[in-house]
């Protein structure tokens, strides 16, 4: 395996200013790019200015290993990773490759000797916000793992023109602002206006017989749009490898404006081109799909089209067959998102590379596979037939015909199983006849897999039962992971160094598992102190930054108690809530003597139509309000509402946590990535049986995790019992006054009408069973309080979370989809 050549002395300089590595080289090629890339000079250039020369500086730096790498791939005509994705969380770029290359020291350097604060200029950069949380988050640590293990891979997804909104809170509720990330100039991406691909929809499909003799069906669109690739460098850590995120744009074709023109329709061409720039305009910001919005359809297709496309060009300038298209590519459908790429495959090889429709159907299946992330019934993506046979018609045809062969195979393995049929089917007939994609993704893929054993297991006897039991070998579990590159190299840079020092190198870093290293040393009182100072600097970071951002400077001696993440009735903010509420209760009758102090801390969007979910950020702001002024509180607590939460701002909160929040009702959350970002940096998991917190308790020990909470099981006896809130409610003494506090008007100036919709939900449906977990959360926070108050035990705690983590780095996950699911090996690539 090749690394890179690390930061060379300043004697070396005569390496070249565009790839040298060295502190000298660097400070010559910043120099350089501010001058003739922006155009300034040192005394009227901007922090924007400043940062743009420092990009481009190291952009510079992976040019040459990315057209190798491509270069590479091509000669050895090398199986690659399609990674199919509408969403690409990928956070701010500059901090990163800087790791990735080896020059942050060099780097640092260079700033200093030109008098910089690379501090400053790292805060600069505006990140992508291409994504609404986990999902999109996921695929940016999978990219960055796929490079990390030379693994040829391309992202595909959008170039979302505004990504998710920025979060303000104004008078405790949360406001949407447009994010405008592009409005500086983005320095990473390439414009490549030749990879451009006309994309149709609507219109319809006429039959035809070829030269053959043969009947052919083609599809006539109504309307066709443009896609133009943007492609952002992934560099891998310490090898040459660098990948390829390709994100589309869309836009008119010129042709648009001169027909139009010609016949004098000038408002008409406008309205053309707006329509068609529209596609890629905006990320959908909710976490679960957006029923039946016409737009979002577009999208989908906008990008599974063009990807698909990109790969069949390159297939042919390589092999000049798709015969082989399997082999060459294996296309990873990141949720049904994507699921349009089966039907849309199907169409390009069929219609328009004339290839008969079992070897199309062959190849198709072979290239697919298909990640399922949820099993919520409500986000389970289906599509009105009406809308899809206006928009692709075409698709729809080929949907049907999949269907028709798929649903002959069952009536096959299960004769006269009518019921069975209609649960299978690719159409659902009972609500007004929808396309089903997550049948249309099963189908088409030859393998099917959930994000954590939990969820994986829950799906083979819940939402996919029936697929199980006609194809169980296509179904498999791989659990998610996280890259400890951005999260703990990164962002906890004062950990990494200790990490590195008592492991004796830095190995770690792509070799999670040899964080097992520490383990001998959970013990040693002077690691522990150690440990503990690591994590107060964290704190004291964080608090003063709050200072700034929120008013609020919490003590960094306090108990950091975070949940981070969107906002959604079923991962429970507001059971968290409630324990804050006894806290403040046991202040009042107590004393602020009678508690451990903590510092709650908050971080989430709430999708802005979800308005159980605004009403949950105004509570904790609301809270917050009287709990932070009270005097008879006295700081011993403090309710912190962090807005804006994103990738940069989450960097910030991993490193200061102590402990993490992982309370959603078993069975709900497919995995969670957030529970393993905290559990790297230290933080000891209060949480429940759900998602991958199942398997972050099997590694760091049941005795080193707070679990309550019911079983995904028991969850579902208690329903199917039928669940009565209001039971709990009127029985259940500290239950009924915490909630009567909240309807009582004391966090709403006296409005007692505010809350009302929370409190009522709470009390009669309940349906992600707040008060069922209470008493059980309340018991084993009482718990965390009392270990917290042994500061080396819980230091020692903290060093085996760390030291039992490595599983759930994003190496070990893509390792798994490489040999168990694609088939990839990985392909070095040298200088
Ligand atoms: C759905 N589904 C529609 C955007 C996102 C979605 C639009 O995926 C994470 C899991 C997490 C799960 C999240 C998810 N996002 C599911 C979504 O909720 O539990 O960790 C990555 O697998």
């Amino acid at each position: 395996m090749s690394t890179n050549k690390t930061a060379r002395s300043a004697a070396d300089a005569r390496e070249p200013t565009r790839t040298g590595l060295s502190k000298d080289t660097l400070v010559q090629a910043f120099g350089d790019n501010l001058f003739y890339v922006q155009g300034r000079f040192r005394e009227v250039a901007t922090p924007y200015d400043l940062f743009l020369a420092a990009a481009y500086t190291v952009r510079d730096r992976m040019l040459e290993r990315w057209i190798k790498s491509a270069r590479t791939y091509k000669e050895r005509n090398s199986r690659t990773v399609a990674y199919l994705s509408a969403e690409f969380l990928i956070g701010p770029q500059l901090g990163l490759n800087m790791v990735k290359l080896g020059i942050t020291e060099a780097a640092q350097e260079a700033a200093q000797e030109l008098d910089l604060d690379l501090t400053a200029i790292l805060e600069t950069e505006e990140e992508p916000g291409l994504g609404n949380g986990g999902l999109g988050r996921l695929a940016a640590c999978y990219m960055d793992s796929m490079a990390t293990l030379q693994i040829p891979a391309i992202g595909y997804g959008i170039r979302y023109e505004f990504g998710i909104f920025d979060q303000q809170i104004i008078d405790g509720w949360q406001v949407e602002k447009g994010d405008t990330w592009l409005r500086n100039g983005n320095p990473w991406e390439i414009h490549r206006p030749k990879i451009c691909f006309p994309i149709g929809f609507g219109g319809h499909t006429e039959q035809y017989t070829d030269s053959a003799g043969i009947s052919r069906t083609r599809w006539m669109p109504a309307l066709v749009v443009n896609g133009v690739a943007y492609d952002t460098p992934i560099p891998g850590y310490g090898v040459n490898n660098v990948n390829l995120l390709r994100l589309w744009k869309s836009e008119a074709p010129e042709s648009f404006d001169f027909q139009a023109f010609n016949t004098g329709n000038y408002y008409g061409a406008v309205h053309a081109k707006i329509e068609a720039e529209t596609i890629s305009k905006v990320l959908y910001p909710n976490d679960d799909p957006e029923v039946g919005k016409e737009l979002r359809l577009k999208q989908q297709f906008f990008f599974v089209s063009c990807s698909l496309r990109d790969m069949i060009r390159l297939e042919l300038s390589n092999t000049g067959t798709l015969e082989q298209f399997h082999q060459k590519f294996a296309i990873q459908l990141n949720d049904t998102h994507p699921s349009l790429a089966v039907a849309e495959l199907m169409r390009l090889l069929v219609d328009e590379h004339l290839m008969p429709w079992e070897q199309a159907w062959e190849i198709t299946q072979q290239a697919c596979h298909f990640t399922n992330h949820t099993l919520l019934p409500e986000a389970l993506e289906t599509w009105p037939i009406d809308l899809f046979e206006r928009l692709l018609p075409r698709h729809l045809d080929i949907i049907y015909q999949i269907n028709a062969n798929f649903l002959d195979q069952v009536r096959v393995k299960f004769f006269e199983d009518d019921e069975r049929v209609r649960r299978l089917s690719l159409i659902d007939e009972n609500n007004g006849r929808r396309v089903r994609m997550a049948h249309l993704a099963a189908v088409g893929s030859c393998a099917i897999n959930g994000v954590a054993e939990l969820h994986s297991e829950l799906l083979k006897s819940t939402v996919m039962q029936d697929f199980h039991a006609m194809v169980p070998e296509r179904f498999h579990n791989v659990t998610n992971g996280v890259t400890p590159r951005r999260f703990m190299v990164l962002s906890n840079p004062r950990l990494a160094t200790l990490i590195t020092e008592i492991c004796g190198d830095n190995q770690w870093v792509r070799q999670l598992d040899h964080l097992s290293a520490l383990e001998p040393h959970a013990d040693d009182s002077n690691l522990q102190e150690r440990w503990q100072a690591v994590k107060t600097a964290a704190k004291t970071d964080l608090s003063n930054w709050l200072g700034q951002e929120t008013g609020i400077t919490p003590d960094p001696n306090s108990l950091f108690d975070i949940q981070a993440k969107r906002i959604h009735e079923y991962k429970r903010q507001h059971l968290n809530l409630l324990h804050i509420l006894a806290l403040y209760e046991q202040i009042k009758t107590h004393g602020c003597d009678s508690i451990v102090p903590r510092t709650f801390i908050f971080g989430g969007k709430a999708a802005p139509g979800y308005y159980m979910a605004k009403l949950i950020i105004k509570l904790i702001n609301a809270v917050g309000e009287v709990i932070n002024h009270d005097p008879a509180v006295n700081g011993a607590l403090r309710v912190i509402f962090m807005p804006d939460f994103n990738v940069k701002r989450a960097q910030r909160l991993y490193p200061a946590a102590d402990l993490s929040e992982q309370i959603s009702l078993a069975g709900k959350e497919a995995s969670g990535t957030g529970n393993m970002k905290f559990s790297m940096n230290g933080a000891l998991t209060i949480g429940t049986l759900d998602g991958a917190n199942v398997e972050i308790r099997e590694e760091v020990g049941a005795e080193n995790f707070f679990l309550f909470g019911m079983t995904a099981a028991e969850v579902q006896q208690r329903q199917a019992a039928g669940y009565d809130p209001y039971a709990i409610y009127s029985t259940d003494e500290p239950i009924k006054s915490l909630i009567d506090l909240i309807a009582s008007g004391l966090f709403s100036h006296g409005d007692t009408e505010l809350f009302k919709p929370l409190v009522e939900n709470l009390m009669h449906h309940d349906p992600f069973m707040v008060l069922a977990d209470f008493r059980a959360y309340l018991k084993c926070q009482q718990q965390v309080a009392k270990v917290y108050q042994n500061a080396h035990n819980w230091q020692r705690m903290s060093i085996l979370n760390v030291a039992r983590i490595g599983k759930f780095s994003s190496d070990r996950a893509i390792q798994e989809y490489a040999e168990r699911i694609w088939q990839i090996k990985p392909e070095p690539v040298s200088l």
